[in-house]
Order: structure tokens, then C-alpha cells, then sequence
């Protein structure tokens, strides 16, 4: 096990605020991905109760027409997330499918969330307030194609997020061409509960850096992971852990590119679903790219 525990107290810095105070932090997205002045932020109520009800509700009816781009091809074999909208992670290197299903993803999340607000219209305010930069876009792939703004992931009982670290993504051919366009230091993680189980699916971000090697409990070959049973306890005496718990509509805005984390099984028959998805800088720091 690599030797890279942070040792301060609490471990991280957290912001909790409501949505209604982000002007107040003009550069909490530059903080975080360069100053490292504090690893992350609970945004409270980015999402009204009422529009997640009307959200929550249209998934519960037909899954909002989100079926048809469902991608669970890791779900079942890991107890990993089923996911509506292609993840860049875990799709075909060419991008193909992944820029199809994101294209089926826009249209179908603008009338998941029609009558109510605009979600990329919202997320990117919140990013333009918490940065001031003006420029919060999807990225466009190398032919016009469109990345995906955010993914839909569902965990249903006793289903889990394993351990791992966004930054790795950067090594991966998926990245090729998001690599010609981002400033690849860091990446932010971002995710917005709707849905919440009985128990378990609390994010435990952990005091340990990635180091640019893959860790000994993932295989990169299989995509496998330690289960949280096999790696939560270890890591938390070995580097310590912070656990959070964000409520419905908050979102959780966090350093998962340079810290290893993971969320807990469920537990109950609610399923827990988020929608969030990844941001990072563009080269010349004039613009922010989001994506899932
Ligand atoms: O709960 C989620 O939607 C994903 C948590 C996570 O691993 C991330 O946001 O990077
Ligand atoms: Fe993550």
C-alpha cells in the first residue's frame, strides 16, 4: 500500500452553503483544482425539492424514456451502478456509442426535467458563479458530436460505487480527445441525489492521493475493484476517511480526481439515483468543461 496519508485534522476542508450564497465563493472551483485550499463543497438545494419530486416521479413512470440509453454492463457482475446515458469511462475507446448515447441523453433529460428548469442551464450558473468564468459548456467531439453533460445512476439494493480515483481516466484512450482540451492537473466530481435508499450510498472520500500508478486492488484489465466490504475499513485506519451524506437536490462538489472514494452499498428496496457527472478547466483557463 503507498505511503501518502494526509495527516491533518479534519482531513479535508468542506464548504456546507445553501445555492443561495455561491457568489459569495467567486473561485471555489479554482481553489480546489489548483490553490487546494479546500477539497470540496455541499451545495445545498441546487435542485428545489419540487423539481426533484416532478423528476423523481417521471423516472418512476417509464424511467423518464431513459430505458432505451440504459448502460449496465458492469452492474450486475460487480454490484456496480446501472447508469442512464453512457459513462465516457466504461464505453467503447472510438467514442461511438458513447457520443450516440449522449446526443439521446440531452434530448431525453430536457423533457425529464421540462416544465420545471433547464439542468444544464442550472449546473452551469452554479459553475459560472463558483469560478466567474463565463464560458460552462458540454465539450464537442472531434466531428461536432456532443459529450454526455451528466449520467443518471441508479444503485439498487446492496449496489455500490467501489473504491477508485478520477484522475486515472486521464491515462485512459477514452481521454484522447477530452486530453487535446482540458487542463489535465485535476478534475472535479459532481452529483445531485434524487432519490435516497433506506441506508447506505454515503460518499467516504479517503486521505489518499493517486499517484499516477494503478493501485494492487484494481484490475485494470477487468475494471474490477475491492467491494467496500474488502477495502473500507483498511483504508480508513491506513488513511483515514471523511463520509457524507448529501440530501436530495444538494450537490456534492468535491476533488474525486486526486482522492480515492467510493460509496457504501445500499441498503432497503429504494434504489438510491444521482445525476452527476466530471469538470475540469480548458487549457487557456477561459472556459469550463463538464461531462460524464
Ligand atoms: O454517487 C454518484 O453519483 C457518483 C459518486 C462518485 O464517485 C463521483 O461523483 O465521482
Ligand atoms: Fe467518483
Amino acid at each position: 500500500m503507498p505511503k501518502r496519508v494526509i495527516a491533518k485534522e479534519p482531513l479535508f476542508n468542506f464548504l456546507d452553503i445553501h445555492v443561495s450564497e455561491i457568489e459569495k465563493h467567486p473561485s471555489a472551483l479554482q481553489d480546489m483544482l489548483y490553490n487546494r485550499s479546500f477539497e470540496g463543497m455541499i451545495i445545498r438545494e441546487v435542485l428545489p425539492k419540487n423539481v426533484v419530486e416532478v423528476v423523481v416521479s417521471r423516472l418512476e413512470e417509464n424511467e423518464g424514456g431513459m430505458s432505451a440509453i440504459i448502460d449496465s454492463k458492469f452492474a450486475d457482475l460487480v454490484k456496480g451502478p446501472l447508469s442512464f446515458g453512457e459513462n465516457i469511462i466504461f464505453c467503447d475507446p472510438n467514442l461511438q456509442q458513447y457520443f450516440d448515447s449522449a446526443t439521446i441523453f440531452r434530448q431525453k433529460c430536457r423533457i425529464l426535467f421540462e416544465g420545471t428548469l433547464d439542468f444544464e442551464k442550472r449546473v452551469e450558473s452554479v459553475f459560472q458563479f463558483l469560478s466567474g468564468v463565463k464560458k460552462v459548456q458540454v465539450p464537442t467531439g472531434p466531428e461536432g458530436q456532443t459529450y454526455i453533460p451528466a449520467t443518471i445512476r441508479k444503485l439498487p439494493k446492496g449496489h455500490e460505487f467501489t473504491i477508485h480515483v478520477g484522475n486515472d481516466f486521464l491515462n485512459k484512450p477514452q481521454s484522447d480527445h477530452l486530453r487535446t482540451l482540458v487542463d489535465i492537473t485535476d478534475q472535479l466530481s459532481f452529483f445531485i441525489p434524487l432519490v435516497l435508499p433506506e441506508g447506505g450510498g454515503d460518499l467516504s472520500i479517503y486521505g489518499l492521493e493517486w499517484d499516477g500508478d494503478p493501485l494492487p486492488f484494481q484490475d485494470t484489465s477487468s475494471n474490477a475493484s475491492w467491494t467496500y466490504q474488502q477495502s473500507h475499513q483498511l483504508f480508513v485506519e491506513e488513511y483515514g476517511s471523511m463520509t457524507f451524506a448529501p440530501g436530495l437536490g444538494d450537490m456534492m462538489l468535491f476533488d474525486g480526481g486526486r482522492f480515492y472514494h467510493c460509496i457504501a452499498p445500499t441498503v432497503g428496496d429504494r434504489a438510491r439515483i444521482t445525476i452527476g457527472g466530471f469538470l475540469s478547466f480548458s487549457k487557456e483557463h477561459d472556459a469550463i468543461y463538464y461531462w460524464s
